[in-house]
């Protein structure tokens, strides 16, 4: 059946339960189809389909306010809600996004990708609600068991309960999985509740009332649930029970993560190469074996971050803490008070949420823990909030911190056996998304620094941050063509600025920095004031990310968007070094 045969949400809500439960099967093949083709959250949205029909049936959203916390469970939501037949554009440059988009429909209240969040919005939407005497709609939020197990989730637990006549319905999706299965005191609370109603749930403990569980597969039981919470006006949880990857085999049966999120279908070329993550892995377990004091922690993503073999091998020394990414820092600063080395290995996008823990907790007491942030730079088609483009700003604030960013796998093992040296504070090695690619051999070395391409004249200093390395060459290779000559450096380490590279700057008619970051802020800023407080006249040019929310799609097409192509730096350059970009005087205009 094609997308046409969805209904359209009036329509869903006028079907009987027979019609109703027609549905699921056409959903399900949409989803595979598409999904399978496009890449995306395949698992998590095959197990919310019958609640996601129940939702709308019962609720009239946009009127009722429906929040996904995390988002990637909103496919079955963009079917429904009048985006099936432009479904298959998903993750695609100008198609739909990934997650919830506001810009994309009334639907979409808030867009997110990191998780945990939607118990806090929904807390401060009813509170909106409250104070403007708004009571003709219904805030309801849908938050998986692993969302769960976030901080902030139970923060907004702890303020939801304590207001018994604000209603908030907290429908908990429980699969017992994140990627992997959820850990924890919660999830094992769960477990009790799921297989019997005798003890008092912890949420009825805090003052919401608790109705379940319900077979979440049931489009009849979790709608008479449903309309049971919206008829207590009062903070509730619906605990739901779902099967993640519902209905597809491949999905069903995948022990790693049921198919949680599958990359985009390849057609023929090569095999692709091992990724950063495999590179970043190998290495550990190898450190792991030489060190006993090194240990690992995740936020619930043991596999997406490289850690399974470490685990297998060393599982005393292994820490999923769930998604939980500011314990994640802080116990890890514990670990190194008590005489450990952790490793904590992080998408760098979720870094943020644990910023002042890194600042106070870890660096203030010198803690050394190395940070590994996997997915540095822009990953693309998860769109905006997924893109590893603060990191090397946030970072620079923090005092004695150190941060590699290497440019291909000889490097990554080259700072990772380094990172885990330094015993007097943080160190952090970042590397982006995807296969690496083959390394970038230095051809000699310029004061410490590893020196990709050697100009005769000293016309402009390149330094290539991490893996913009071949990007970096080929600018030199186009300024080449130009009559210009360009020295490629790559200084591995870029927090601090190391000194060496200030004075070599100071030799240059230019310096042009490139980073896979955004350009406020980040590794090029930094270099330029070192250079402008050093007495420099050299004007700098800092090449990195529009520091701007970047829409989703293809990496290469919104790295260009950005700002990061050889020929648009290659092409400023140009223009800088003929001369060109010399400010013109005002003309005094007489009175
Ligand atoms: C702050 C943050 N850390 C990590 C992630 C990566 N992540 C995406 S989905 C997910 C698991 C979510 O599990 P759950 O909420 O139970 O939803 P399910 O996929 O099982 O339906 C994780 C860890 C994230 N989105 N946000």
């Amino acid at each position: 059946m094609p997308p046409e045969s969805i209904p359209k949400l009036a329509d869903l809500r006028a079907m009987s339960a027979d019609e109703a439960a027609q549905l699921p099967p056409l959903i399900r093949r949409i989803l595979v189809d598409t999904v399978t083709r496009t890449g995306g959250h395949l698992g998590p949205n095959l197990g919310v389909v019958e609640l996601t029909v129940a939702l709308h049936r019962v609720f009239e959203s946009p009127r009722d306010r429906i929040l996904w916390d995390t988002g990637h469970q909103a496919y079955v939501h963009k079917l429904l809600t009048g985006r099936a037949e432009e479904f298959e554009t998903l993750r695609q440059g100008g198609g739909l996004a990934g997650y919830p988009c506001r810009e994309e429909s009334e639907h979409d209240v808030i867009e997110n990708s990191h998780a945990s969040t939607a118990l806090a919005y929904a807390d401060g939407l009813a509170k909106a609600y409250e104070v403007r005497g708004v009571t003709d709609r219904a805030v309801v939020a849908v938050i998986g068991d692993g969302a769960l197990t976030g901080g902030m989730a139970w923060e907004a637990l702890n303020n939801l309960g304590a207001a018994r006549n604000r209603p908030v319905i907290v429908v908990l999706n429980d699969n017992t999985r994140s990627y992997s299965p959820t850990v924890g005191g919660l999830a094992d609370h769960l477990a009790t509740l799921r297989e019997s109603d005798a003890p008092v749930s912890f949420f009825e403990q805090l003052g919401l009332a608790y109705l379940g569980p319900v077979d979440g597969h049931d489009i009849e039981a979790v709608e008479a649930a449903l309309r049971a919470a919206e008829r207590l006006r009062a903070p509730v949880v619906v605990h739901c029970l779902t099967h993640k990857g519902r209905g597809h085999a491949p999905a069903e049966q995948d022990q790693a993560d049921r198919q949680h999120a599958v990359s985009a279908r390849v057609t023929g070329g090569p095999r692709p190469g091992p990724g950063w993550t495999d590179v970043f892995g190998a290495e550990l377990v190898e450190l792991g074996e030489q060190r006993s004091d090194l240990a690992a922690i995740t936020a619930a993503m043991l596999g997406p971050t490289g850690l399974s073999e470490f685990a297998r091998r060393f599982p005393e020394r292994t820490f999923d803490v769930g998604i939980a990414e500011q314990h994640a820092v802080t116990s890890a600063a514990g670990l190194a008070l008590g005489g450990m080395h952790p490793v904590v290995a992080l998408y760098a996008t979720f870094l943020n949420r644990a910023f002042d823990q890194l600042l106070l907790d870890v660096a203030l007491h010198r803690a050394p823990v190395t940070f590994v942030l996997d997915r540095a730079g822009v990953t693309g088609d998860d769109g905006p909030s997924h893109n590893g483009m603060w990191d090397m700003s946030v970072l620079q604030v923090v005092p004695g911190l150190r941060l590699a960013a290497p440019r291909d796998a000889d490097t990554l093992r080259r700072a990772l056996r380094e990172a885990v040296r330094v015993e007097d504070g943080p160190t952090v090695v970042r590397f982006p998304k995807g296969r690496v690619r083959a390394d970038v051999p230095a051809v000699g070395t310029l004061a410490g620094m590893d020196v990709l391409s050697q100009g005769e004249e000293r016309d402009v200093l390149v330094v290539s941050v991490g893996a913009t390395a071949e990007l970096c060459l080929e600018v030199a290779d186009r300024l080449a063509e130009h009559g210009f000559c360009a020295t490629v450096v790559d200084p591995r380490w870029v927090k601090p600025v190391p000194p060496e590279l200030v004075e070599l700057g100071l030799t240059y008619r230019r310096v042009a920095t490139v980073e896979d970051n955004g350009r406020v802020g980040g590794v090029g800023a930094a270099i330029a004031q070192e250079l402008s407080e050093a007495g420099a006249s050299t004007p700098v040019r800092t090449f990195g990310l529009a520091q701007r929310f970047l829409d989703h799609g293809a990496r290469g097409d919104v790295l260009a968007a950005a700002g990061l192509s050889a020929q648009r730096i290659s092409r400023v350059l140009v223009e800088t070094l003929a001369g060109q970009d010399l400010p013109r005087p005002l003309a005094v205009e007489p009175h």
